[in-house]
């Protein structure tokens, strides 16, 4: 049977294009340029990350704009499910001479009314120092700087990390390509990714990002919430930062639909 959303979605992108290509007047030289760069985006595997750079914080911004507790933020390209299960004090896989500063991360994890929520399944996932991420750059161990953890009695988890760099985007690829035709820089500053899921609440994927980096402003993603900026606690031979997360009943999620 005929899907009446799918119909009306597919038919308005069709008609948008449409439109676009008579109020541009597209040339029939450009239009074959463009199906060139399109089969590439698909052929480097790029289709995902152009997508998530472009459009999912679209997304997200219609979903949860005006409701309470932490807001999401992209889940974006490089999240890989399976990663390994850690036991405290938590340190994230790394290599024995993992390159950056040494970073003691603490997440709260309440509900919207204060209250710490305990045993919350806390999945994290970060670039490293070189702003690459694993499984995705060559010769970096299988998930390095991946993990999931548990948030103890008082709702909290520290994990010992390293300040991932800025992430830029390939600038060689399909979607490198195109940030230089609209002009656009590649970089989104340097995050930490959390999903962040507790039984009876909406589970939470969302970024913490960091005081002073110079993306935060223009984020090619749009990923950057004010209320996801954390600052940064310098000491000698490390740095600390924390944050809390407030994880909505799955009733307020449920209500909005
Ligand atoms: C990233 O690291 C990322 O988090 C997103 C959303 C898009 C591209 C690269
Ligand atoms: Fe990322």
């Amino acid at each position: 049977m005929a899907n009446e959303r799918v119909i009306s979605i597919f038919q308005g992108l069709l008609e948008k294009t449409k439109e676009l290509i008579e109020e541009k007047q597209i040339t029939h030289e450009e239009y074959r340029e463009f199906c060139l760069w399109f089969d590439e985006l698909g052929r480097t595997g790029e289709i995902p990350l152009f997508m998530d750079v472009f459009f999912e914080t679209h997304v997200l911004r219609g979903m949860y704009s005006g409701l309470p507790g932490t807001e999401p933020s992209l889940l974006g390209p490089y999240y890989i499910p399976n990663e390994p299960g850690l036991q405290a004090p938590y340190t994230l896989p790394q290599r024995q001479d993992e390159k950056g500063e040494v970073l003691f991360f603490t997440g709260n994890v309440k509900d919207i009314d204060g209250n710490p929520l305990q045993k919350a399944d806390v999945y994290m996932w970060q670039a490293d120092a070189d702003g690459e991420y694993s499984h995705f750059a060559d010769g970096i161990p299988e998930y390095n700087l991946r993990g999931k953890m548990k948030t103890d009695e008082d709702g909290r988890f520290t994990v010992k990390t390293v300040i991932p760099a800025p992430y830029q985007i390939p600038t060689g690829g399909p979607t490198g390509k195109f940030l230089t035709y609209i002009d656009s820089h590649p970089y989104r500053p340097a995050h930490l990714h959390f999903i962040i899921d507790v039984p009876g609440h909406d589970k939470l994927i969302t970024q913490v990002f960091f005081e002073g980096d110079p993306w935060l402003e223009t984020d090619v993603a749009d990923g950057v919430r004010d209320s996801l900026i954390t600052k940064l606690e310098k000491f000698d031979d490390h740095t600390k930062g924390s944050i809390t997360f407030e994880l909505r009943p799955a009733r307020v999620a449920a209500a909005k639909k």
